[in-house]
């Protein structure tokens, strides 16, 4: 690919509440497969997604994991990983749904972090496919605008891929010319283990927030080709729980809620890697996981 003279590179944090469409936002924006770098030393604490790469620029999008409270060592590191992802960002992307508007968590991200932190900030209004232009969207692009400096507020909508190309326009505008951070080369689909982890882990703690906050971990254990079939990928991965009733709370009535969590992950990733995917989950239980750093290395948190 001809590279343009004043390339730009940079890294983009993408933040917002669960829910908001930040993964089909990237899965739009990256439209082929996801592309995950390789962990270089200076990027373990970062939380590559995503790598958009075209003649003008080479954006990086890191995942910020759900700032959470909690003393344990997992919801610290969850949290510091947020906050390096923010801190070394070039650019923030705050994510809101517009059906459900401006919320109280919105308020605290503005205030615990946006406003210390202080970086060219895009706020993007997602799922305008489902808001009335005038009724609900220029109302709130108004409340918005009084919240905070952003500097631009774009609607969009990830599902039908309006503006995106918009919204790239405006990331192109505030990262710093810069040569590839990332030789093309150096792109790979791996390591993959630590984010299907990731994508298993959000669905569980999705649906199993109001009983179990905080305390499963996910571990992939091996990933697979089909012997026959390329396109498909045997995954087999472990929830930790930390007691024998969480785990029945995990599995569910005839084994409901874990189908369920399998499904919704499957279904993500058979989005995301456009493969067919075969999902097998077990729970086991795992006292004082949270406080096990070897098993903490093992799933990724690179502490
Ligand atoms: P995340 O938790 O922020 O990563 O949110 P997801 O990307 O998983 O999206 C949550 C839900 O919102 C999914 O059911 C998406 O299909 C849906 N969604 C995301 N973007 C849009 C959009 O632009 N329009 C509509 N109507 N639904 C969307
Ligand atoms: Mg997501
Ligand atoms: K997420």
């Amino acid at each position: 690919m001809e590279k343009n003279e004043n390339f730009k590179a940079g890294f983009v944090a993408l933040v917002g509440k669960p829910n908001v469409g930040k993964s089909t936002l990237l899965n739009n924006i990256l439209k082929t497969k996801l592309s995950i770098v390789s962990p270089k030393p200076q990027t373990t604490r970062l939380r590559i997604v995503g790598v958009y790469n075209d003649k003008d620029a080479q954006i990086i999008f890191l995942d910020t994991p759900g700032i959470q409270k909690g003393k344990d060592i997992l919801t610290k590191t969850v949290v510091d990983s947020a906050v390096s992802s923010m801190e070394e960002a070039d650019i923030i992307t705050m994510v809101i749904d517009g059906v459900k508007g401006w919320t109280k968590e919105d308020d605290q991200l503005v205030e615990n972090y946006l406003e210390k932190l202080n970086k060219p900030t895009i706020l993007l209004i997602n799922k305008v496919d489902k808001v009335k232009p005038k009724d609900v969207l220029l109302p709130l692009i108004e409340e918005v605008s009084q919240k905070y400096e952003f500097k631009e507020i774009i609607p969009i909508s990830a599902l039908k891929g309006t503006n995106l190309d918009r919204y790239i326009e405006v990331l192109k505008k505030y990262l710093p010319e810069s040569p590839p951070l990332f030789p093309e080369d150096q792109i790979t689909d791996l390591p993959l283990k630590f984010y299907i982890a990731e994508i298993i882990r959000e669905k569980a703690f999705n649906l199993l927030k109001k009983e179990l906050p905080y305390s499963i971990a996910v571990e992939v254990e091996s990933i697979k080709e089909g012997e026959k079939n390329k396109n498909l990928l045997i995954i087999d991965a472990v929830l930790y729980v930390e007691r024998e009733n969480h785990k029945k709370i995990v599995i569910g009535k005839n084994g409901q809620t874990l189908k369920k969590i399998g499904k919704l992950a499957r279904e993500e990733l058979e989005f995301l890697l456009k493969k067919k995917i075969y999902l097998n989950l077990w729970v086991k239980v795992k006292p004082e996981w949270k406080e096990d750093l070897t098993l903490l290395k093992t799933l990724g948190y690179q502490y």
